[in-house]
């Protein structure tokens, strides 16, 4: 999310500084309805759904202490694939007053309910919104359907270049109970819904963007992109607000302007005369003026009144539109789509592009402070035995890449951690073999910090502070978690800052053995 309040692994707010959809590609064709959020805290994404309202998570908008930011300290950008150049032009303010929160939002263990919040801008956006599934259309997003998701967020879980061009990637919608098991207790199907791949997600700074389902020939928004264990984690997809559950789709539907169009009969023969008719609905009741565009050229010229005639229809598909155009300068837009009978469906909208082929782990090593072959230094003995974390207990925090050749192929660790992710005593790192292999972890504290901490008599010695162990039979990327120990969390507490070592060697394939090591900052 945004770069403060970003719903991090641990779902709280954090500070974050790049972004982007992991696995998707750059944005080739128009998005008109997405919106680039900025606020005191950081970016986001959000959604155009009326002609002056957006949608967003509501997290994006509240600061540390959990109060919104202020309308004057936030800014719009729509109309922009491309951030860079962005001008005044394409900038909105929010209006005054002009910040709703969902009243449920909170933050729920590691989940957040509720995460919604309706902007209004300080003047209308001359683009076509995007259409809010309706709370009835529950077959649109049923498990397995590919949803597009949208965001200027990270690319990868880890350290990625910043790039200014929206991307897009496709990302299977998960099952409630899947999500439910995997989240244990933080996942509430009740305002959420989860989607994504080891491949596709969203990641930090995607927050308040939308989660997009296919309907007939164009996509309608069925989720706002809320939170997350990593990104891009099998077990862990996506976490949406779910938006087609009649509380929250109510909750939008009471604080945006919104127009629907009912065509009689609903698949006319052809030939056949068909009776458009618009309802429209304001959050203060305002009365609309409403315009049609019957012939598909974008015009709103055909006809006004809340009733049109198609007449004596022919056979095919025919795309209706109605504006309703309110007195405060919003206006709500409808799409619709009128297929004679015998005639097949629309063609759906193109689905986004596959995610691009995985690089090849690197042949040597590129970073860490030291990588020293043939080293193994740790014992193996007194080493617990690393089990799969749930993402209860693990911390599986933002960090840079790490390679090594030939065993350890890749490892994710995080650059800084704070006691507070640390206090189930467990780190949660990934590391990549490029073989079958034995890895094993240990966590270092810098010597002086350890004489400080009461962990080292001697003063020159790092003391140990946790370990892990883990194996894999195959190459394969797979996360190893290290447990501290009571005592090295106790000492760590008695510290404000410090820096940590995490030595990892991997041995296997009959091969010498690769240590590599990654200098991490404590901050209490
Ligand atoms: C975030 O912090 C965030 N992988 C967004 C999406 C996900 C995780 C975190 C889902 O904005």
């Amino acid at each position: 999310m945004p770069l403060l309040a970003a719903a991090t692994a641990l779902g709280q707010p954090r500070a974050d500084s790049q972004a982007r959809i992991v696995g998707g590609t750059p944005t080739t064709s128009p998005w008109p309805a997405q919106a680039h959020l900025t606020t005191p805290g950081g970016t986001c994404g959000a959604t155009l759904l009326s002609g002056r309202r957006v949608l967003t998570a509501a997290h994006c908008v509240t600061d540390a202490v959990g109060a919104a930011y202020a309308p004057s300290s936030m800014s719009v950008v729509l109309g922009r694939s491309e951030l860079t150049g962005a001008g005044p032009g394409d900038t909105y303010g929010v209006a005054v007053g002009g910040v709703l929160r969902h009243a449920g939002f909170q933050y729920v263990g590691r989940g957040i309910t509720n995460d919604l919040a309706v902007l209004r801008l300080d003047r209308p956006a001359p683009f076509e919104p995007m259409r809010l599934v309706a709370a009835s259309e529950t077959a649109l997003w049923t498990p397995g359907t590919i949803a597009t998701v949208l965001g200027w967020g990270r690319t990868c879980a880890e350290a990625c270049p910043t790039v200014s061009q929206l991307h897009q990637a496709g990302v299977p919608v998960v099952a409630d109970a899947t999500c439910s098991a995997n989240y244990a207790g933080n996942f509430d199907a009740r305002t959420m819904v989860c989607a994504g791949s080891d491949e596709t997600d969203t990641c930090q700074g995607d927050s308040g963007g939308p989660l997009l389902v296919p309907r007939l020939d164009a996509f309608v928004l069925t989720g706002v992109t809320s939170w997350g264990e990593g990104c891009a984690n099998a077990h862990y997809p996506g976490v949406y607000a779910r938006l087609g559950v009649s509380t929250l789709n109510s909750w939008v539907r009471a604080r945006v302007p919104t127009v629907t169009i009912t065509a009689t009969p609903a698949t006319p023969n052809p030939n056949q005369n068909v009776a458009l008719s618009a309802s429209a609905t304001h959050p203060t009741g305002l009365t609309p003026t409403y315009t049609w565009d019957l012939d598909d050229n974008g015009l709103f010229d055909d006809r006004t009144g809340a009733t049109a005639t198609l007449p004596a229809i022919e056979p095919g598909s025919h795309v209706v539109r109605v504006q309703a155009q309110f007195s405060d300068e919003d206006r709500a837009l409808a799409r619709d789509v009128v297929t004679t009978a015998g005639s097949p469906p629309p063609p759906p909208p193109p689905p986004p592009p596959p995610p691009p082929k995985p690089q090849p782990p690197p042949s040597q090593a590129t970073s860490g402070t030291s990588g020293t072959s043939g080293t193994s230094p740790m014992s193996t003995a007194s080493a617990p035995p690393a089990t799969a974390t749930s993402s209860a207990e693990a911390f599986h925090a933002e960090g840079s890449s790490l390679a090594v050749a030939p065993l350890l192929g890749l490892a994710t660790a995080p650059t800084r951690v704070r006691l507070r992710n640390l206090r189930n005593r467990r780190m949660s790192v990934r590391v990549s073999c490029t073989a079958a292999c034995t890895v094993q972890a240990r966590l270092l504290l810098d010597p002086a910090s350890s004489k400080r901490a009461g962990l080292t008599r001697r003063t020159g010695l790092s003391a140990t502070l946790g370990r892990g162990r883990d194996l894999s039979t195959r190459a394969t990327s797979f996360r190893l978690t290290i447990l501290l120990t009571p005592r090295a969390l106790k000492g760590l507490k008695g510290l404000h800052r410090a820096k940590l070592v995490l030595r990892i060697n991997a041995n296997g394939g009959g091969t010498r053995g690769t240590t590599l090591e990654r200098s991490i900052s404590y901050l209490r």
